[in-house]
């Protein structure tokens, strides 16, 4: 198969399924041009107007532009705040923070990856053992939510500050569905003497509109992914207060990049641009409403949604009285086209690979227009699959995907998802 068949059977593949995943979205078509633009063919290693390189005018715009489009998304004051949107990943800025301010062994108290947090939080399993290099350089030590009511108990993080005495503190990651107390959590940092830095990789589009109350009057560094609620490519957006700004530029390049992708710096611009329009502050007000109708209607459907609903644009739903476990759930609605993932849950027994949890999220259907209604026939639509097919109990991969194949009603309600989301194309032309 050449390659040009692919990305053709991968358009195909993306208008017929039902996309829940949160940390996804569909870019508009000049964020596709953007970052399959010209930009690609060059070297801009350096900062904007201090290159290595000679010809580079037009990226120095370029950088320049999509800077103050993240200062203006945002509203900050340039005398206060700096951005750097060099970073390729969430991963890349988020360590950059670490390389401008800490030094090896310093410790880092962030949320737990069961919790919601980030492998890239110095994320180490509960057996100590080191998963991501950022456990491997810094001491990582992790809160947790609350047994009675899965939200952060801030008394009980405060308590664990004092006793860890961390240089940095961390919020924020890939499955906390409710609201983040940033003003609290900078004033527990603030208290034992660290620094405060909010990761909004998910809610970074509901930020830039209100629809999730911002960190940036509280922390120092906020880090932001571009690819999820934003709508952009992939990148990120490392921001912080202005005296920081030289160390991360130096964090970034040279300390842990070459060249920046100027190709994704122009999606990312361009990404930036939209979301200062009203269609953008319309488009992220419905996901969040979507995001309430569709938890509500899940719970009304006896799925046990974590903490009962959400604030954000995702949803957390422990599965284990529907299916033996999430990757089973995850794999039987994929054989109906409904794309979601498998998630750890707080306090789950289970692995990563074997978790209780699902999450699922409103980004993406939002984007293709669907609204209120459409959110309660997914509900209905997951329901119905997962009521269709029960598995008994763990199973491999491909048997599991046999004993799908049996089941002529599944593919009776794949026809029903593929009729949706043929309504709602991605791309008009
Ligand atoms: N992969 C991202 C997410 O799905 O949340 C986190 O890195």
């Amino acid at each position: 198969m050449k390659v040009k068949e692919i990305i053709e059977n991968e358009l195909k593949y993306q208008q017929q399924q039902l996309k829940l995943i949160p940390s996804e979205n569909y870019v508009s078509k000049g964020v596709l041009n953007a970052v399959g633009s010209v930009m690609i063919n060059k070297y801009a290693e350096g900062q904007a107007f201090k290159r290595y390189y000679q010809g580079n005018k037009n990226m120095d715009m370029l950088e320049e532009l999509c800077k103050n489009l993240a200062l203006q998304t945002f509203n900050l004051d340039p005398d206060k705040w700096a951005v750097n949107v060099q970073a390729v990943t969430g991963s890349v800025a988020n360590l950059s923070v670490y390389n401008a301010i800490l030094n090896p062994q310093d410790k880092i108290l962030a949320m737990s990856l069961f919790h919601g947090g980030h492998l890239s939080h110095g994320w180490k399993l509960p057996n100590g053992k080191k998963i991501s290099f950022s456990s491997k350089v810094f001491n990582s030590s992790f809160y947790m939510v609350s047994p009675k009511d899965y939200r952060f108990d801030y008394d009980q993080i405060e308590k664990q500050a004092q006793e860890e005495k961390p240089a940095l503190i961390i919020s924020g990651g890939t499955a906390y569905p409710r609201q983040i107390d940033f003003k609290r959590l900078s004033e527990i940092a603030k208290s034992v003497g660290a620094k405060y830095l909010a990761d909004i990789a998910h809610e970074a589009g509901l930020v830039a509109n209100g629809q999730y109350d911002s960190p940036f009057e509280y922390a120092d560094f906020v880090t932001m992914t571009t690819r999820k609620t934003l709508r952009g490519p992939i990148g990120a957006l490392v921001f912080c207060r202005k005296e920081y700004e030289d160390a991360i530029d130096s964090s970034i390049f040279p300390g842990l990049q070459g060249g920046p992708m100027m190709n994704s710096i122009a999606g990312i611009a361009t990404a930036l641009e939209e979301a200062q329009t009203k269609d953008f502050e319309t488009y992220i007000k419905q996901v969040r409403k979507n995001a309430d109708t569709l938890a509500a209607s899940l719970v009304k459907r006896g799925f046990n949604v974590i903490t009962g609903g959400t604030d954000s644009h995702l949803i957390l739903i422990d599965i284990t009285n529907k299916q033996p476990n999430g990757y089973v759930a995850a794999e039987i609605l994929e054989a109906v086209d409904i794309i979601l993932n498998k998630n750890t849950i707080p306090f789950d027994p289970g692995s990563p690979w074997r978790p209780s949890g699902i999450r699922l999220g409103t980004p993406s259907v939002t984007t293709r227009g669907m609204k209120e209604a459409e959110m309660e026939v997914i509900a209905e639509l997951i329901e119905k699959t997962l009521k269709e097919f029960t598995a008994d109990g763990d199973i491999k991969k491909f048997q599991l995907k046999k004993e799908i194949n049996k089941n002529r009603h599944i593919f009776e309600i794949k026809k029903e998802v593929n009729d949706l989301t043929q309504k709602f194309p991605i791309y008009n032309d």
